[in-house]
Parts: C-alpha cells; sequence; structure tokens
C-alpha cells in the first residue's frame, strides 16, 4: 500500500467471495480470456461435437455435453464414467487447450488449491429451457482436488445444496467469465441448474455454456 490515487490499479485483484466451505467465487475471472476460451471450445466441438447423453435409467440429458483433456465424462445405459476416448468417434478426446489449463491452475491456486492438474475438462451446452437436476459429482477417484467451473454466455441460477439430496439449496446468479472453485467440505456438496431463461449473449447468442475442470485419478 502506497496511498497514492494508483493504488487500486497497482493492486486490482479479481472479487474473490467464499460462498461455502472450500467454495471461492472468482467474478469475471475468466473476462480477460473469454475470446481465446471461446475459439478454443469452437475448436473442440469440431472435433468432438456436443452430444445430449443417456443416464443410466433411460433418460436423455437436456444439456449437451463434450469434452476435452486425457479423459472425458461419459454416461450410457451402463453407468457413469472417465474414458480417454469419445465413444462418437471412438477416437481420443480432443487435448486441454493450453489456456484452459493455466485458466484452471490460476483460479484453483486463488481458491486455496494450488498445484491444480486437471486432467480432464467436461464442456457443457445449455439452451434456453435446459436445466441439470440436483447431482453429487463422484466419479473422480480423488476428493482432494478442487472442481473449477467456468461460465459462458448466458446467465444461470446455480442451487448448491448440502451432502443430503433434502438439504436446502441456495441460489447463486452466474454470469458470463464467472469462475467458481469447488473444493473440501464442498467438493461433495449436491448441486444443480435451473433452467435456463432464454435471452441473447453478446459472444455466445442463445447459449450457456460451462468448463468443469477435474482431477478424475
Ligand atoms: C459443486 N455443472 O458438470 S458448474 C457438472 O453449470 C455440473 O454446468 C454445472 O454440475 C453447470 O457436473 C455446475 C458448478 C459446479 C461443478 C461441480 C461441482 C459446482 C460443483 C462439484 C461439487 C460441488
Ligand atoms: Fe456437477
Amino acid at each position: 500500500m502506497t496511498g497514492d490515487l494508483f493504488d487500486n490499479v497497482a493492486e486490482a485483484q479479481p472479487p474473490r467471495e467464499e460462498i461455502a466451505e472450500g467454495a471461492v467465487l472468482l467474478r469475471g475471472f475468466a473476462k480477460p480470456i473469454e475470446s481465446e476460451l471461446i475459439a478454443a471450445v469452437r475448436a473442440i466441438v469440431v472435433q468432438a461435437p456436443f452430444r445430449r447423453m443417456t443416464t443410466p435409467g433411460g433418460y436423455q440429458m437436456s444439456v449437451a455435453m463434450t469434452n476435452c483433456g486425457e479423459c472425458g465424462w461419459i454416461t450410457d445405459h451402463t453407468g457413469y464414467r472417465y474414458d480417454p476416448i469419445d465413444p462418437r468417434s471412438d477416437v481420443p478426446w480432443p487435448a486441454m487447450p493450453p489456456q484452459f489449463r493455466d485458466l484452471a491452475r490460476r483460479a484453483a491456486e486463488q481458491g486455496g488449491f494450488a498445484g491444480f492438474a486437471p486432467d480432464a475438462c467436461l464442456v457443457n451446452r445449455y439452451e434456453p429451457g435446459t436445466r441439470l437436476s440436483l447431482h453429487q459429482d463422484k466419479d473422480e477417484l480423488d476428493y482432494s482436488a478442487p472442481i473449477v467451473s467456468v461460465s459462458l454466455g448466458l446467465p444461470a441460477i446455480f442451487l448448491f445444496g448440502g451432502m443430503a439430496r433434502s438439504d436446502k439449496t441456495r441460489r447463486f446468479r452466474l454470469v458470463h467469465g464467472d469462475v467458481v472453485v469447488w473444493g473440501g467440505p464442498s467438493r461433495l456438496a449436491y448441486h444443480g441448474v435451473a433452467p435456463l431463461a432464454d435471452g441473447e449473449h453478446t459472444l455466445l447468442g442463445r447459449q450457456r455454456i460451462n468448463l468443469t475442470f477435474r482431477r478424475t485419478r
């Protein structure tokens, strides 16, 4: 602190808000590289297009998904798992772009999880009306690593509950550029996304894209 007019410039930090134990919301953290992130998503979906997967219970998910990284999250009639191969093409998922890896690592560090090295990035696409029902992320082997989420495009109402499905949920509005680090006791909390409201985003149009970075093994 030097006490002059430029303190806020020299020391500017993205706002950091602890929304639960181990869960840190970094408003606008991805904004500085929004164009690179969107270009990278466009390149990924050329190789591995968005698809709506089927749950083991036989329901088709309303969220469309793809992945990049050493492995990707998939669901089919046999169950949920991480797999190095995209079952749609029978070739490996696209590599994780360096800007993705770097963003996730920097965000995790801000959240108190230094050295985060994700091996999977699940890319979710929401169109108006699309929702994600309350669930836990339990398909990873190591819960000591956080999950880092990046919101792009239309805003969403994110539902954050507790360790039991029946626990009451809190609502957070996540907008374009917001990043959340979900670690510690929050890592296994129930969470979901309310049906996406219609709208038009300057860069992405009528959709929301969410990236989740994971350490699966
Ligand atoms: C809290 N995605 O892909 S991101 C998912 O917006 C998922 O697409 C939502 O839930 C989305 O599994 C939410 C925020 C998020 C992601 C993982 C979490 C919150 C989490 C894991 C544990 C606790
Ligand atoms: Fe999840």
